[in-house]
């Protein structure tokens, strides 16, 4: 094994099960074939710069990270994190934390279960580009989350499905009325500011329509895309121990929380907002709709807003 675990388009270089300790002291294991690296050598509750900079190359190598025994982190620092990346914003209507606005409370009873695949607030036209969750309680067991890998979902989707997802966009839909109704349109295939990769951003949870299709196109083609980027090939499973962090690129993966528990669970969130969803293709034009034939599906307006 060389310096460190690499993880490659598509493929991978490094056993799942192999760790490596690099010169820097870091101790990465890579979670699963498809994305997701444990990190242990490192203190979050207080960085260098040099550290920083392994922490994000690494983020964007291994999408999702997990730093283990993390029981130092405060919420300033937390926060502090978070600003390295980017802006932090405070979440438009989750709970957080009194004195620290920017902590998003992550309380599943108080506000439902994120039991659904998602990106993280992608129904905002800034979606967050990464975010760092802080799990302080959890189930003595259940309640683990999953990534998915959004480059691979891309990457295996035949070239000619490929192509015609080019120029196309989706409408992301946040509607809890009467509290909060949030919409954004982004690229259904977004290229990645960074690593110049492709990767689909469509999501079960937060996606309505794609404006460019019919309707029933528009539902197929949705559905499709939702069932091919949630298989379990594309993902890493995370089952947490109290006071682990898990950082993911919210540009390239999505997630889900297992609802598979009862017991009390609680984490603090933080989320970075930065660039925003491009592609480099001409958006399309409209498919001129007949009456009301778009529409937002009732599934969207059950959830809260992770
Ligand atoms: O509770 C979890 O494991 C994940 C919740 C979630 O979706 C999030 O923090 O963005
Ligand atoms: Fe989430």
């Amino acid at each position: 094994m060389t310096q460190s675990a690499s993880r490659q388009p598509a493929t991978r270089a490094t056993a799942p099960a192999a760790a490596s300790a690099s010169g820097d002291g870091l101790d990465i294991r890579l979670v699963s074939g498809a994305l997701g690296a444990e990190v242990r050598g490192i203190d979050l509750n207080e960085i260098t710069d040099a550290q920083f900079d392994r922490i994000h190359a690494l983020m964007l190598e291994h999408l999702v990270l997990f730093f283990p025994d993390q029981q130092n982190l405060t919420p300033k620092a937390h926060v502090a994190l978070g600003r390295r990346f980017g802006d932090v914003k405070v979440h438009p209507n989750l709970p957080r934390l009194e004195d620290y606005p920017e902590v998003t409370l992550i309380e599943p009873d108080k506000g439902g279960k994120a039991d659904e695949w998602h990106i993280d607030v992608s129904f905002s036209p800034h979606p967050p580009i990464a975010a760092i969750l802080h799990l302080i309680t959890c189930p003595p067991s259940g309640g683990d989350t999953m990534w998915s890998n959004q480059y691979l979902a891309y990457e295996t989707l035949s070239p000619a499905f490929q192509e015609m997802l080019e120029g196309l966009t989706a409408v992301h839909v946040l509607k809890v009325p009467p509290v909060v109704e949030m919409s954004a349109e982004h690229p259904v295939v977004r290229v990645h500011p960074v690593t110049g990769r492709r990767s689909l951003y469509v999501t079960r949870m937060w996606t309505s329509h794609i404006p460019q299709l019919s309707r029933h196109e528009s539902d197929a083609v949705l559905q499709h895309l939702f069932e091919h980027s949630e298989q379990p090939r594309f993902t890493c499973r995370h089952r947490w121990d109290p006071h682990t962090v898990a950082l993911w690129d919210n540009r390239a993966t999505q997630h889900v929380a297992i609802n598979d528990y009862q017991e009390y669970r609680r984490g603090q969130r933080v989320v970075v907002s930065g660039d925003l969803p491009t592609s480099d293709t001409p958006r399309k034009p409209d498919y001129e709709q007949i009456g009301d034939e778009r529409y937002y599906p009732r599934r969207i307006n059950a959830r809260v807003g992770y």
